[in-house]
């Protein structure tokens, strides 16, 4: 083996660590908004970036951050009224595809904070993936953000955000 084979085979190992064992999923642009103290609720938004050439579907989610968490989405209620809703069968992503959570649409919710929670401490939370497993993710507080209409459009849903969001 010369050197170059050597390196080449040194990166090889050091991608095939469980770390990156599932490179097909990429987390973005993490945040969480909490009403602040113990008990209270809160969400997190990211989104969520398919390089896979198989579609894969978000199930479930996990944090020690609150009593319970769920997957969540708003909808019309019919009468302009916005629920929220508990989405068991989770968030399809598309093969190279993405999916964006939030504000105003799908979140992972955290039910009875177990800590106090305020603008800059992280969150971890688990995402479960039908096919490509749990991704550790941290998100901090940001309650200070703006809603997602007022950033760059990354995809036709974006766009559609109320300008006054
Ligand atoms: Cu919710």
């Amino acid at each position: 083996m010369n050197r170059f084979q050597t390196l080449v085979a040194a990166a090889a190992t050091l991608f095939a660590l469980p770390v990156f064992a599932d490179a097909n999923i990429m987390i973005e642009d993490a945040y969480a908004r909490t009403m602040g103290g113990v008990g209270t609720s809160g969400a997190v938004f990211f989104t969520i970036m398919n390089h896979g050439a198989d579609a894969d579907r978000l199930i479930d989610a996990k944090s020690d951050a609150a009593q319970k968490v769920e997957l969540h989405t708003h909808k019309d209620d019919g009468n302009g009224v916005m629920q929220m809703l508990h989405v068991p069968e989770g968030f399809p992503i598309d093969a190279h595809g993405m999916h964006a959570l939030q504000r105003g649409g799908d979140h992972v919710m955290l039910m009875g904070l177990t800590q106090e929670l305020k603008d800059g401490d992280p969150v971890t939370v688990t995402l479960v993936f039908e096919k490509a497993g749990e991704v550790v993710i941290e998100a901090a507080v940001d309650n200070a953000r703006k809603g997602e209409g007022a950033m760059m459009g990354q995809s036709g849903h974006m766009m559609a955000e109320p300008a006054s969001e």
